[in-house]
């Protein structure tokens, strides 16, 4: 026998960012964070547990991954097994769909699509906040790729109350460019970025004591619409992230130089009366919270810096969809 589910959860991008755990294990963070879900950028995942086989099979876009990658993807869709009862093997196919080839591929929309489509097949009819906490174990940003728009993940007390809340559906003009810039270098996956900052960085318990007030007055912006209020507070927590993990000892960076330039056609923009603002994850991308209605005039200001293939504009995304 052979039961399946399939679902589709877009990416998000953190406005108040996550960057720290208090336990590695149940992934739980060390503040609570927010973020705007985008329609951009998708993940579309499909789980079949079936009786007849004998080992976990994962592809990720058509390609059979290999046993550390599938390894991830057994540890997580255990968690449904045990709930369900069911010891049936899976094989799990996902896509991304991505807007270019250049990078963006999230752990966020993987987890949150892989953990719907488990729900499905598995008929444990989770409610949203129960599957944010599935997400949140798979990777800690997937928690809030649960719910579209403006979403609050609360850092909790334990593992059963740190889930994922929708705050606003974002649909007040709300937008966002992403400038997509390659790097060469290896990267430094977020989990152990975040490791090691906790671990060496002197600047983080500030950075902790002021997310917990920006997270109080983003909330206040966004319940106000106050576009404004809400960019400063995104960009200047963005960067106190990036100035947390320069404090790292050995400092990490994750910046290029043409994060900096985009950075820089940020704040020209804003001298000239366009109202965006920049944030960065754990990569050189940098992404441009703005107007939706604007988001065509900063594109083209870009342009003269970036190629066009590297600029994505995007609008608010959904919830999780299931297909
Ligand atoms: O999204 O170790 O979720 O709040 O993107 O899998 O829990 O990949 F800027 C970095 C996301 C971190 C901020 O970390 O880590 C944010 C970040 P995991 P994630």
């Amino acid at each position: 026998m052979a039961v399946r589910g399939k679902a589709r959860a877009y990416g998000n991008i953190a406005l108040i960012k996550y960057w720290g755990k208090r336990d590695e294990k149940n992934i739980l963070p060390m503040n609570s964070s927010l973020s705007l879900t985008i329609e951009c950028f998708y993940t579309e995942t499909e789980v079949v547990f079936d009786d007849s086989l004998n080992e976990d099979y994962f592809y990720l876009n058509d390609e059979l991954q290999d046993k550390t990658t599938t390894k991830k993807i057994s540890d997580f869709i255990d968690l449904f097994r045990k709930a369900a009862r069911i010891n049936m093997k899976a094989t799990v196919r996902s896509t991304n769909y991505v807007p270019t080839a250049a990078g963006l591929a999230s752990s966020a929309s993987g987890f949150a699509a892989l953990a719907a489509a488990c729900n499905h097949a598995t008929r444990l009819n989770l409610s949203h906040r129960e599957l944010s906490m599935y997400a949140r174990r798979g990777s800690g940003s997937a928690t809030r790729s649960i719910y579209g728009g403006f979403v609050e993940w609360k850092k909790g007390t334990n593992e059963e109350d740190s889930y994922a809340v929708p705050i606003d559906d974002a649909k007040w003009d709300i937008g966002m460019v992403i400038v997509i810039i390659n790097s060469k270098e290896k990267k430094v996956s977020s989990r152990e970025g975040m490791k090691h900052t906790v671990l060496t960085s002197p600047f983080y318990k500030a950075w902790v004591e002021t997310c917990e007030k920006d997270i109080k007055e983003i909330k206040l912006a966004i319940r106000d619409r106050d576009f404004e209020r809400l960019g400063l507070i995104t960009e200047r927590n963005g960067l106190m992230m990036h100035a947390t993990m320069l404090g790292a000892n050995p400092p990490l960076s994750y910046w290029e130089p043409d994060s900096v330039l985009a950075m820089n056609v940020v704040r020209e923009l804003r001298r000239k009366g366009i109202l965006c603002y920049f944030t960065m994850d754990a990569g050189p991308n940098v992404k441009i919270l703005c107007r939706l209605s604007e988001a065509n005039i900063i594109k083209n200001k870009l342009k003269e810096f970036f190629d066009e293939e590297q600029i994505i504009v995007t609008g608010p995304g959904p919830g999780i969809v299931l297909l």
